[in-house]
């Protein structure tokens, strides 16, 4: 079910001042370096700073899962398994290449005052590094976070080894997250059965029911800081008054 095509390039390719900004922002910002016409003569910096810089270097420190399961299970007293949205995985993409996953160590888990449920799928660690999230006919699942009303927060580290979403370790750096990076939140769905054609094809068992639970993404501009975060739009939906709360595993895209 996912389509995770990837848009940076056409983004940073489409005019100009985006050009600057794409482009290199630091040391050569826009002058004669930097390849662009008009650098040169039209006094760039003073644009570049308030077109190009400031609008467009937005960074954030970690992202935030919010659990908005529309029909939570731990409201009705229905539990279940696994309670509320099961997440498995991040991948952060730039410029359509995957360049970190959640980085071992750096994810936390808030649990919800409002739920009643028992949730034996609450280990944060689940979350970070590849995609390897399962869920058996009779053995317990694993490699995976039921966030039963509650958030996880997570910071991204880059691939040491792999490349893939499947076996991107995120054991390198920190990776800070940019305006026009991606994000894939793997959310156990039925694209973890067989056949889905997803890169979790197969790690359900046939007869899983692999509801999509619905969640938010936020990104924070301070680790465990709240204020000042944004939350992320799905990729390739431009009007930011949008929903912006997905059910099951989705790609979403900083602004
Ligand atoms: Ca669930
Ligand atoms: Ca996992
Ligand atoms: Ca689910």
């Amino acid at each position: 079910m996912l389509n995770f095509n990837r848009i940076l390039m056409t983004v940073c390719a489409t005019s100009s001042m985006v050009l600057a900004a794409c482009g290199a922002t630091t040391a050569a910002d826009g002058d004669a370096t930097d390849g662009t016409g008009s650098d040169a003569t039209t006094g760039d910096t003073a644009a570049d700073t308030a077109m190009g810089d400031m609008s467009m270097g937005t960074t954030y420190k970690s992202i935030v899962i919010w659990d908005k399961s529309a029909d939570p299970s731990f409201i009705n007293g229905k539990c279940g398994s696994s309670p509320g949205a099961d997440i498995d995985a991040v991948g952060l993409y730039r410029a359509g290449k995957l360049i970190a996953v959640g980085k071992p160590g750096t994810a936390s888990y808030v649990t919800s005052a409002a739920s009643t449920c028992a949730d034996t799928k609450n280990i944060p660690s689940t979350a970070e590094g590849p995609l390897n999230g399962h869920v058996y006919a009779s053995n317990p699942d694993t490699g995976y976070i039921s966030l039963n009303g509650g958030s996880l927060e997570i910071q991204f580290g880059a691939c040491a080894t792999g490349t893939k979403i499947t076996d991107c370790d995120g054991a390198g750096a920190l990776t800070e997250v940019m305006s026009g990076d991606e994000i894939d939140v793997w959310e156990v769905d039925t694209s973890y059965k067989a056949g889905s054609g997803t890169a979790a094809d197969g790690n359900a068992y046939d007869g899983c029911v692999c509801y999509a639970d619905e969640y938010e993404v936020d990104a924070r501009p301070a680790v465990g800081v709240d204020t000042g975060s944004v939350a992320l739009p799905k990729a390739g939906d431009g009007n930011s008054a949008d929903k912006k709360w997905y059910a099951g595993s989705t790609t979403v895209k900083i602004p």
